[in-house]
């Protein structure tokens, strides 16, 4: 195959007299045909089908050149003609279908399961502007339209077309396609519903629109996870567009393979991404009623065809929906609603079981677990939280149904494209089998003492942190010193992953600087996060940090010593800037609340230690890697339970009784910062954190400072500080989502 001709043909003209959007368009088709010659042809009887309301995919080109062996050459090619890959990677736009971790894990799901091989698809929503674009003004965070989709791009139009039904309307679907083509292996689908009256001119002054216009607003954006009333009902009907187009693609697949609808669980498991895609539960024992079948046969029938994934313990982040909402938007759904919630009455007289509770709110999560034949948490502690606290009651009643499986990521994104030079020295070190079995990044361990390989690895991070520096002059006029140690906190802005708490830190450094404690080696903090636009808590975080930024830029004291940058419109692509050039990953969240993480297993793959609670997967890096190398602080999770349930958490405990602590918190009204910031939102925030702090920010405050001062110190001892990010390399492979995709399939999906 002569690449550098098709390449030309597609061209139309020589490379070396292109535009940078002209090679990207011809790649783009060239990636899709080959990906496309790629598809699985053979039929296997059963399929997964993973359904999510997000799959945050990122650019796709140079991981699809990847996938199909062909960067290297492609990158020659166009290297010998003038050109380079990474300017014309700068042309894709980012698909933003997601929010955060639980969107970007579907991608690497689907990454993972083509790479194995496996007959496994994605069915979710086409959002025109997905999530909004962050910008920054007045240290604020504003709301853009995000707009990814072009004439010409990886959405292939499919002629697949359905009627979806709501009370006093029809909409009609559209189909639309992605690739997703396995490193070396085989083409699966992301499916992508729309609907075909969607109206992109609507949207006005930032991101709004009339929430009520459904036929015009359905797949406009993606739902930012949070706190916006009158959108919830917009998010019911999204859902159940999703999941009645899903459902009737599944049953018309299944029926082509020759299923008569009574052994759907032969031919398909569908797996079900947390709560939002629930309602596929009930549309599918809908359709299958309607097809003929008995309601208690469709009922079984689901149940044994379906699994759910929890991917939080948060209360407010379970869905519940009035069903007074789901009588006006989908009233096809209540009798079958509440007859699943007759027969869990008629077996337990135990309130907590209900799917209808007595304020009647329909529990999303209590339909999963139900009505599942499997529920798993991400993590091992997340898992343990469920069956011991949260899901008790249910535990009791399903022990066969409880199962974890600890999340991971795809190293051909998070490593062998974000970071092609550590490739490249792990390549020399131990050879290519750790691109498909993770688990030989142990080999680097022999390593451990070669003071080469140590100082190459220091070269490389060093490398990436100039690259970094050069990205962040480009994209947003900032300074940083690639001599500085890059502590980086990157993740959608939450008061329980506690960015105030770093923040608090910032403060409590600047003070020191400012009464001569200066750091030995200077110090660049950088945040990188979304709020949702509604989350005002979040938001006034999001300025508190921007306006910090803006005050130590300005003191001459300080800004040789420390600097704190808040990356704008943080997502997949900055982050796979970011996390290359990382020292510290900061992994804070308050133990027992962030299910798992994923960015945690990206830093450690690529060379960052972890500053981190014993939380989510946080314990699973700890114990791979042991004590001496990483950075663990604050309670344990058995702690703060019992403080919840104890009611005896006060922040203003710690206020009163540590100075320390009483000094950093009042900074946050002090004159320096009220000068550049507003009053209201720096008030609010300041009342917040010593009132209420739900999240137990000052309890670990000392134990945060005190940790992070002894990261710092043992940064000086750079020969020691390489074996540990050696030891972190080495032991990633355990986070392979090549791994947790086998797991998967081996103990729920069993296919093949
Ligand atoms: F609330 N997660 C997320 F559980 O990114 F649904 N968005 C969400 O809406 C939820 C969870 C939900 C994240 C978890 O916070 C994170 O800990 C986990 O690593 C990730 O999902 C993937 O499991």
């Amino acid at each position: 195959m002569n690449l550098s001709r098709i390449l030309k043909s597609k061209c139309n003209k020589d490379i070396s007299s292109c535009s940078n959007e002209e090679i990207y368009f011809a790649l783009l088709e060239m990636v899709q045909e080959f990906g496309e010659n790629k598809v699985n042809e053979r039929q296997d009887k059963k399929k997964l089908y993973y359904i999510s309301a997000e799959f945050l995919i990122g650019k796709l080109l140079s991981n699809n050149l990847i996938n199909l062996g062909i960067y290297d050459e492609i990158k020659g090619i166009l290297n010998d003609n003038g050109k380079s890959i990474s300017e014309i990677e700068e042309v894709e736009p980012e698909p933003s279908l997601g929010n955060g971790g639980l969107g970007r894990l579907a991608a690497c799901f689907l990454d993972s399961i083509a790479t194995l091989g496996l007959p496994g698809d994605g069915i979710g929503l086409n959002y025109h502007f997905g999530l909004f674009k962050q910008l920054f003004k007045n240290n604020l965070q504003n709301e853009e339209i995000n707009e990814w989709i072009e004439k010409q791009s990886c959405l292939k139009k499919t002629d697949v077309t359905y009627n979806i039904d709501f009370d006093g309307f029809t909409l009609s679907s559209r189909l639309y396609d992605i690739n997703i083509t396995g490193y070396n292996n085989a083409t699966n689908k992301l499916h992508l519903f729309d609907v075909e009256t969607v109206d992109e001119t609507i949207v006005n002054d930032g991101i709004n629109f009339d929430k009520e216009d459904i036929k015009k607003n359905l797949t406009l954006f993606l739902y930012p996870d949070d706190s916006d009333e009158k959108g919830h009902l917009l998010r019911i009907y999204q859902q159940y567009f999703m999941v009645s187009n899903g459902a009737r693609f599944i049953l018309d697949e299944c029926i082509a393979k020759g299923s008569n609808l009574h052994d759907l669980y032969d031919y398909a498991v569908i797996q079900i991404n947390d709560t939002h895609p629930t309602m596929v539960i009930p549309e599918l024992i809908r359709l299958l009623v309607e097809k003929g079948i008995e309601m208690d046969e469709a009922i079984e029938i689901v149940s044994k065809t379906c699994a759910y994934t929890n991917h939080t313990i948060l209360a407010e982040a379970l869905e519940k929906w009035p069903i007074a909402y789901l009588e006006k938007a989908v009233p096809q759904l209540i009798p079958i609603i509440k007859e699943l919630d007759k027969k869990v009455r008629a077996k337990y007289d135990e309130e907590s079981l209900y799917i209808i509770d007595k304020n009647k709110n329909v529990h999303m999560a209590h339909i999963d677990i139900h009505y599942t034949f499997s529920v798993n948490g991400v993590a091992s502690l997340h898992t343990d939280i469920l069956k011991n606290n949260e899901l008790n009651n249910f535990y009791k009643i399903y022990p066969e149904k409880f199962n974890n499986k600890t999340n991971g990521i795809t190293f051909r994104r998070w490593l062998m494209h974000c970071n092609p030079e550590l490739t490249k020295l792990i390549e020399k070190l131990i050879g290519n089998g750790f691109k498909v079995d993770a688990e030989k990044l142990q080999d680097l361990i022999k390593y451990v003492d070669d003071k080469e390989v140590l100082q190459q690895l220091l070269d490389i991070k060093q490398e990436n942190k100039i690259r970094l520096k050069n990205y962040l002059k480009k994209v947003q006029n900032i300074d940083i010193d690639e001599n500085s140690i890059f502590d980086i906190q990157i993740k959608r802005l939450h008061e329980y992953k506690r960015q105030q708490m770093n923040a608090l830190y910032v403060i409590y450094k600047y003070l020191q600087i400012k009464k001569g404690n200066i750091p030995t080696t200077p110090i660049t903090v950088i945040f990188g996060a979304k709020a949702a636009p509604a989350y005002i808590i979040a938001k006034d975080i999001i300025h508190l940090i921007l306006c910090l930024q803006e005050l130590i830029e300005n003191d001459d004291e300080v800004n040789k010593h420390l600097k704190v940058v808040m990356v704008e419109n943080y997502n997949v692509t900055s982050a796979e800037k970011l996390i290359p050039a990382c020292d510290i990953s900061e992994q804070i969240s308050l133990a027992s609340k962030e299910a798992s993480g994923t960015g945690n297993m990206k830093f450690m793959l690529n060379g960052a230690l972890t500053l981190g609670t014993e939380d989510g997967a946080n314990v699973e890096i700890h114990e791979l890697v042991g004590e001496e190398n990483i950075f663990i602080f604050g309670e344990s999770s058995d702690n703060v339970i019992k403080h919840y349930e104890d009611g005896d958490y006060d922040p203003l405990d710690f206020y009163i009784k540590n100075k320390n602590i009483k000094e950093v918190v009042d900074f946050i009204v002090s004159d320096d910062l009220m000068n550049v910031g507003c009053e209201e939102n720096l008030i609010r925030l300041y009342k917040e954190i010593m009132r209420k702090d739900w999240f137990m920010g000052l309890l670990d405050f000392q134990s945060y400072c005190y940790k992070k001062e002894k990261l710092f110190k043992e940064y000086e001892n750079r020969e020691k500080w390489s074996k540990r990010m050696l030891v972190n390399i080495s032991k990633a492979g355990y986070f392979s989502s090549d791994r947790t995709i086998t797991e998967y399939n081996n103990d729920i999906w069993k296919l093949r």
